[in-house]
C-alpha cells in the first residue's frame, strides 16, 4: 500500500462513498432542475422530477446529455451558477463543429486540483518531487490539470507547456525533474529525443502521468524503459473537468474513478441500457459536486469497462479500465471494427516505435487500409530481415489481430510527424 492524497475519502468503505453519493447526487439534480432550464426542459420531457431521485438507484430515471446538447446549449445553456460566479474556462480541440466550453467556479477548481493532486500522489509523488508539466497550457486542461493538481501538493512545479523539446530535455536535466507530465505520445518523443542524445543516465525521473489519448500495454512498456520510469494512465475530459476524473495506482492496472465527485455508469450504447459491472459499454458521468458545468448522466463516447474487484492499493473507488478509443475513433473498415490501438499493440510487439499512420480511403466502392510504420535504426542495421519480409510479417500479424488484410509500408526513420500533444494516428479520407 502506498500513500494517499486523502486517505479517508480514497479508501471509505462501500457504504461510505454511497451515502456520500446518495447525498450530493440528491442536491445536485434539485440545484440542476431549478438553475439550468436547458436540463430542466430534458427532465420535464421524461416525466421525471427532482422528488423522484431519492438515491443513486434511482440514477438511470434521469435523462443522458449528449455532445449534441453541449453544442445546442452553447455558450451559457448548461450554467448552474452566475457568471460572475465563474472564474475560468477550458475548451475542446473541437475539430468539427462548434466548440465545447466548459466553466468553473473556484470550488471546481478546487475539486479538479485535489482529483489530480491524488493522481501524482499515486504515481508516488510527494512535497518534494519536481513535477514537470508537459501538456500543453491554455484552453487545453492538460496543463492547467495537473499544474493545479502538483500545487496543491506543493511539489516543485515546471509549467513548461508542451513543444520545446530541446529545453524540455535540459530543464529535466538541470531542475532534476522527477515525474514528468504529458501525452504518451510525447513521452514517447522525448523518450526517443533523450536517447538520441544519450542523456538518459542523467534523468531522475521516476515516475509519468500520461493521459489524454488511448495508448497501448506496448507503448507503456517501451516509454517506461526508454525513460526509466514507471508510467501511470490518467484520463479526463473537459465536460467533466479535465485530467484527475481517474488516474492509476501502483497495481498500473486499471483507473479509480473519483467517485466522491463522478458517479461512472456503463451503458450500451445503442440501446442506452445501463450495463453490469465488467462489461465493455460506453462511460457515462454525472458531477454531483460541480458547480459552473454540472453536467448529469454525460454520454462521454469512451469504451471500457468498470471494476469493483477490491484492489491490493487499498483504494475503494471503482477502476475502469484502458480506454478502447473513443466509439467515435472506431473505425469500420470493410465491416469490421478496428481501434488504431490494436494495430499499435501489433507495431510494438514487433519491435517498432509508436510512430505510424493509418489511412483509409475508399476507392472502387470498396475500403482501402494502408498502415505506414516508421523503420526504427537497430532494424536497419540489421540485414537478417528484408523489408518486403518485414511488411509481409506485419500483415499477417495485422490480420490474426483484426480480421482483414492491410497494406503495410515500411518507411524511413523519422518520416512521420512527431507529436507534442495529442497524435493524429488516423487519416480517414472517406469522411471528405
Ligand atoms: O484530454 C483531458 C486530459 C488531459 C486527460 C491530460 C488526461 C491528461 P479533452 O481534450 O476534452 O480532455 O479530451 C477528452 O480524450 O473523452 C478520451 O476520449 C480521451 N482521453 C483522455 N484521457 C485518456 C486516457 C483531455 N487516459 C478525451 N486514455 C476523452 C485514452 C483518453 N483516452
Amino acid at each position: 500500500m502506498g500513500n494517499y492524497f486523502q486517505k479517508e475519502i480514497e479508501c471509505a468503505s462501500r457504504e461510505q462513498i454511497v451515502a456520500i453519493q446518495n447525498e450530493k447526487l440528491v442536491s445536485q439534480v434539485k440545484r440542476v432542475y431549478e438553475n439550468v432550464p436547458y436540463y430542466r426542459a430534458k427532465m420535464d420531457e421524461k416525466g421525471v422530477k427532482p422528488e423522484d431521485i431519492k438515491s443513486i438507484e434511482d440514477l438511470h430515471k434521469l435523462p443522458f446529455l449528449m455532445k449534441s446538447d453541449l453544442r445546442d446549449a452553447y455558450p451559457y445553456g448548461l450554467l448552474g451558477k452566475p457568471l460572475s460566479e465563474c472564474v475560468r474556462i477550458h475548451s475542446t480541440s473541437g475539430t468539427t463543429g462548434r466548440r465545447v466550453v466548459a466553466f468553473y467556479t473556484q470550488h471546481d477548481i478546487d475539486i479538479w486540483d485535489e482529483c489530480c493532486a491524488r493522481a501524482l500522489v499515486a504515481a508516488g509523488a510527494s512535497k518534494d518531487d519536481v513535477v514537470q508539466v508537459a501538456y500543453g497550457f491554455g484552453l487545453f486542461t492538460g496543463g492547467a490539470g495537473l499544474n493545479g493538481g502538483s500545487h496543491k501538493l506543493g511539489s516543485l512545479t515546471l509549467p513548461m507547456s508542451s513543444g520545446n523539446t530541446e529545453r524540455q530535455i535540459q530543464f529535466m536535466i538541470d531542475l532534476n525533474a522527477t515525474v514528468l507530465c504529458c501525452t504518451p505520445s510525447y513521452a514517447a518523443y522525448l523518450s526517443e529525443s533523450v536517447n538520441e542524445r544519450g542523456v538518459k543516465d542523467q534523468l531522475k525521473l521516476k515516475a509519468g502521468i500520461f493521459g489524454a489519448e488511448a495508448w497501448s500495454e506496448e507503448m507503456r512498456k517501451s516509454i517506461e524503459e526508454g525513460l526509466g520510469l514507471k508510467a501511470f494512465d490518467i484520463y479526463g475530459l473537459t465536460e467533466i473537468s479535465g485530467p484527475g476524473v481517474a488516474f492509476e495506482c501502483e497495481e498500473q492496472n486499471g483507473m479509480h474513478i473519483n467517485e466522491d465527485h463522478f458517479i461512472a455508469e456503463i451503458i450500451d450504447p445503442d440501446t442506452g441500457e445501463v450495463l453490469p459491472d465488467g462489461s465493455v459499454g460506453e462511460l457515462v458521468f454525472t458531477c454531483i459536486d460541480k458547480e459552473a458545468f454540472p453536467l448529469i448522466r454525460y454520454r462521454t463516447r469512451d469504451l471500457c469497462s468498470l471494476s469493483r474487484v477490491p484492489c491490493p492499493c487499498g483504494r475503494t473507488h471503482v477502476k475502469m479500465g484502458k480506454l478502447m478509443g473513443r466509439s467515435d475513433d472506431m473505425l469500420i473498415i470493410r465491416g469490421v471494427n478496428v481501434f488504431p490501438s490494436q494495430i499499435e499493440t501489433v507495431l510494438i510487439k514487433n519491435g517498432y516505435a509508436a510512430n505510424y499512420q493509418i489511412i483509409v480511403d475508399r476507392v472502387n466502392n470498396s475500403d482501402t487500409f494502408d498502415v505506414n510504420v516508421e523503420i526504427t535504426p537497430d532494424m536497419l542495421s540489421d540485414t537478417t530481415m528484408g523489408i518486403s519480409e518485414r511488411e509481409k510479417h506485419l500483415v499477417n500479424d495485422l490480420k490474426a489481430m483484426l480480421g482483414i488484410k492491410a497494406a503495410v509500408h515500411i518507411v524511413e526513420p523519422k518520416s512521420i510527424a512527431r507529436s507534442e500533444g495529442k497524435a493524429v494516428r488516423v487519416i480517414d479520407k472517406r469522411k471528405f
